[in-house]
């Protein structure tokens, strides 16, 4: 495992890190089989609804979708110290996507952003979690990171992104960690295969998930849950609804004491 002052220093000058080849290839192949049919899932209701265009390739909310996602979940346990440090305190599931890079294909991913729509400065507001579920190599569109942008509110403009962007390679199984402040871009997949990842994207306890996760696992369902996946996703910073649920005591409260701070 990475030294954490290694990921302090990596986060804090460049914004993003590499933990490679963190799981291992059973545990990909599961994955990759949960994804073909949550893409079905999602693509069915992107359609539906009339969204399909600007969603082809991607998928959203994953937890719930296979059992791998959820899993993904639990096996951070070991990474949770690296998050907490970026976090300085704890975090919770802001959302869980996934982007079929396909070849000469574009989706939104590819254009040049950021994962936060208002630059958040030194403040840790989200981190997101690249899974590679291919390897990711120059010619398949490894994302492409600027590497420093954190530091900076304003967008690159083309030009200087193009030049100065780095591409994170990697083999399949490593996460890309990085700072939401980061601009960067999925490449151009010039093979004839597609590149698949997952992005769990992750936020203080505080701020609004993209995804009532709780609510979808279930409040029932997630008494059964290991406790750190419990934090993760979000049990431990709910809004009640009802007096009764409000009038507990600390350790039944829907939103626990320290979710504001460093706990
Ligand atoms: O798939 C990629 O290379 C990039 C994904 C991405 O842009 C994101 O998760 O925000």
């Amino acid at each position: 495992m990475m030294d954490l002052k290694h990921f302090e220093k990596e986060m804090q000058v460049k914004g993003w890190v590499i933990f490679p080849a963190l799981f291992d290839k059973t545990f990909v192949a599961r994955m990759l089989a949960d994804m073909d049919k949550a893409y079905e899932n999602c693509r069915r209701i992107q359609v539906k609804n009339g969204v399909d265009k600007e969603t082809e390739g991607t998928l959203h909310h994953l937890v719930g979708q296979g059992d791998t996602f959820m899993e993904y979940i639990d096996k951070l346990e070991p990474l949770m110290p690296y998050m907490e440090s970026y976090f300085q305190g704890k975090f919770i599931l802001n959302s869980f996507g996934g982007n079929i890079n396909a070849p000469r294909r574009k989706s939104y991913a590819s254009n040049i952003h950021r994962d936060i729509r208002s630059f958040s400065g030194d403040m840790p507001l989200l981190l997101n979690t690249l899974f590679m579920l291919d390897d990711f190599t120059k010619d398949n569109g490894a994302t492409w990171m600027l590497s420093g942008s954190h530091k900076k509110g304003e967008k690159p403009t083309e030009d200087y992104f193009w030049k100065n962007g780095e591409q994170a390679i990697g083999s399949a199984g490593s996460v890309l960690m990085f700072n939401s402040n980061v601009w960067h871009a999925a490449g151009e997949n010039v093979t004839d295969k597609v590149r698949r990842s997952v992005t769990p994207m992750f936020c203080k306890p505080f701020m609004k998930q993209g995804f009532d996760y709780p609510r979808a696992v279930g409040y029932k369902e997630g008494e059964k849950l290991p406790e750190h996946v419990r934090q993760i996703l979000g049990y431990n910073a709910r809004v009640p609804a009802t007096l009764d649920e409000w009038y507990q005591p600390p350790e039944k409260r829907m939103y626990r004491p320290g979710r504001l701070c460093a706990a």
